[in-house]
């Protein structure tokens, strides 16, 4: 069984040779002018070609929102893309932080090249604001539009303006730490496409720094919007460094992971002064979002005595145990103002944690819940004084009925703030299956406006996701994402739906695989039944086999009636029948209108 086990796990972490061939990574050129300078804006893009429809004529590629990221080098990392965009505005500088860069981080360093020196030598001091705020928040706040504003219009298909009204009302957040400038401007808010998450975090056993990065890679490829770090361990500051250089997506973190590593896994020695230095060490390195659970308030914490599962947030537990030992108010809570001036300065986004999340279908839409979530609506109007883009995370678990529910509650006590949530699960009893009971219920709460998706891997409540499992994530949040979307009616998000299926009718195989989530798994389930090369252009399929298919039949019948000729005698004949059914109903109807007398 545990050679089964590997050959299972081979199989879906294996090279995606299909994929890779025929999904390309392209730039749009976008020219873009404002009050700071001129810029020539590369907008990524994956192409999928297709083949021509025989006897018809080629049909376009396929555009599709890209996440992967431009091809580097580990060791080098990522250019640094909005480095001239953030420095024209000069509303920042350089000063003596607790950065290192790489080379610092000792026995790891490996040779750069010449560029990437001259980048690091740049960088090796973070930046930070000199007198206002230099959230992107700020700029759409006074009518500044930027270059990262008219990139993310590209990416979505949307005006400009949408994108910074949207940044103004505070119902998106665009995810940009100034010393993070590898990372490409996107944004969460529902009036934009359904992003995802994917967690990704070493244990010390499991995980090394290489594997870590290769993840990223790996969770970027498939299509997660976002990353978060949630490591712990010895090397915790490294590793970050690492995935930083090397995300070409905004990466998230929970810093009180970090602190609590800090105090040696002592809760009650965790104190603001050691947590804000934790805070800032992180935003001089570049992280963009940071999951802070403010909303674990002393009061709230008796209210979980009688849960089935009690706490399940990691954050809101050593929150909660740092409340009780102390019988003080959080310092989360009581310093928030002065998170909101730090996260000002670097342009880091709230993420406002739900500490008090149900873990339980029995624990879901309590007291504990709610109360926090009131507290969360306080806070986000706080930051957004402080023009700090903020996200609210959601649950959890929770039934199915009560899903929309829970997004309307958050709408109306954040002010539309945008929507981040762990699924939800719509069911507890599925261990090996939880990426599935949470993507159910990620469609939905998605469809009424969640803004963006947390993955939940089948290793949930099991274990730690290793490759396969990051991917297994991915694929089913990118359904449920896609799913909302459609439901959604956001513009084009059914385009891809008809080209798969012009493709599927049209026997174009090698299109429709390259056309899913997965072509790698669709071609391999195909060559399960049909092998054979040829069956990739046969007009039959592996379910039916040559004798029936419905599309063959389909497209006969098609042949057969589809010219206008034919067209108007089926017009004219069902016109005929319709005719002879009305007299026959209103005969039967005249004769009193029953079968049994
Ligand atoms: C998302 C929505 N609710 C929780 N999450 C994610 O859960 C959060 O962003 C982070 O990645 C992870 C850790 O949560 P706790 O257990 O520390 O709350
Ligand atoms: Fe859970």
């Amino acid at each position: 069984s545990k050679l089964a086990k590997q050959q299972r796990v081979d199989i879906a972490a294996r090279e995606s040779k299909q994929r890779d061939k025929a999904h390309i990574r392209k730039t749009t050129p976008v020219h873009f002018e404002n009050e700071f300078g001129s810029y020539d804006l590369e907008v990524p893009y994956t192409e999928i070609k297709l083949s021509d429809t025989p006897g018809v004529g080629p049909n376009a590629p396929f555009k599709d929102y890209n996440t992967e990221g431009p091809k580097c080098d580990p060791k080098e990392g990522l250019a640094p893309l909005r480095l001239d965009w953030i420095l024209d505005r000069g509303d920042v500088e350089e000063y003596e932080g607790r950065r290192r860069n790489l080379e610092d981080d000792g026995k790891r360093a490996i040779k750069r090249g010449k560029a990437s020196k001259e980048w690091r030598g740049r960088q090796h001091k973070p930046m930070k604001a000199k007198d206002h705020p230099v959230t992107q928040m700020w700029y759409a706040r006074h009518n500044i539009i930027t270059p990262e504003m008219r990139y993310v219009a590209e990416r979505e298909h949307c005006s400009v303006e949408l994108v910074r009204s949207e940044l103004a009302a505070g119902r998106a957040v665009m995810p940009c730490n100034i010393n993070h400038p590898e990372a490409e401007p996107m944004i969460i808010g529902s009036k934009f496409l359904t992003k995802l998450n994917a967690n990704m975090g070493n244990s010390a056993v499991t995980s090394s720094i290489d594997e870590e990065v290769e993840k990223l890679t790996w969770a970027t490829k498939w299509g997660a919007d976002t990353v978060m770090d949630l490591s712990t361990g010895n090397d915790i500051h490294t590793t970050r460094e690492w995935i930083l250089r090397n995300s070409p997506v905004p990466i998230g973190t929970v810093p009180m992971y970090q602190a609590l590593e800090k105090v040696e896994d002592d809760a009650s020695k965790l104190s603001w002064e050691l947590f804000r230095d934790t805070v800032i060490e992180q935003c001089e390195q570049g992280v963009d979002y940071m999951t802070i659970h403010a909303g674990v308030l002393l009061r709230f914490v008796p209210l979980t005595a009688n849960r089935m599962t009690g706490i399940v947030s990691r954050g809101g537990s050593i929150m909660a145990e740092w409340c009780l030992q102390h019988h003080q108010e959080s310092f989360l809570y009581t310093h928030f103002d002065e998170l909101c001036e730090i996260f000002a300065k670097y342009d880091v986004a709230f993420s406002l944690g739900d500490g008090l999340r149900p873990g339980s279908l029995a624990d879901a839409n309590d007291a504990a819940q709610f109360a926090e979530l009131m507290t969360l609506g306080e806070l986000t109007q706080r930051a957004w004084e402080h023009d700090v883009q903020v996200m609210i995370e959601g649950p959890g678990h929770i039934p199915f009925d009560t899903v929309r529910m829970n997004i309307e509650m958050e709408k109306a006590i954040c002010k539309d703030a945008p929507f981040y949530t762990l699924g939800p699960l719509t069911t507890d009893t599925a261990p090996g299956y939880d990426h599935i009971t949470s993507a159910i219920g990620g469609v939905e709460i998605a469809r009424y406006g969640t803004a963006m998706l947390c993955y939940v891997t089948p290793k949930e409540h099991l274990g730690l996701p290793n490759k396969d499992d990051v991917k297994q994530g991915v694929i089913a949040y990118k359904i449920a994402c896609h799913a909302a979307d459609i439901a959604k009616h956001h513009p084009h998000a059914i385009d891809r739906d008809n080209a798969i299926s012009k493709a599927r009718f049209e026997f174009r195989w090698l299109d429709q695989f390259n056309l899913s989530y997965d072509p790698d798994t669709a071609i391999a389930f195909h060559d399960d039944t049909l092998p054979a090369e040829p069956a990739k252009m046969a007009h039959f399929c592996s379910m039916c086999g040559p004798k029936f298919c419905s599309m063959a039949i389909s497209q006969n019948i098609r042949k057969k009636f589809g010219n206008a000729e034919s067209q108007e005698k089926l017009v004219a004949d069902a016109q005929t029948i319709a005719a002879g059914m009305q007299e026959m109903s209103e005969r039967f109807r005249e004769q009193g209108g029953h079968l049994y007398q």
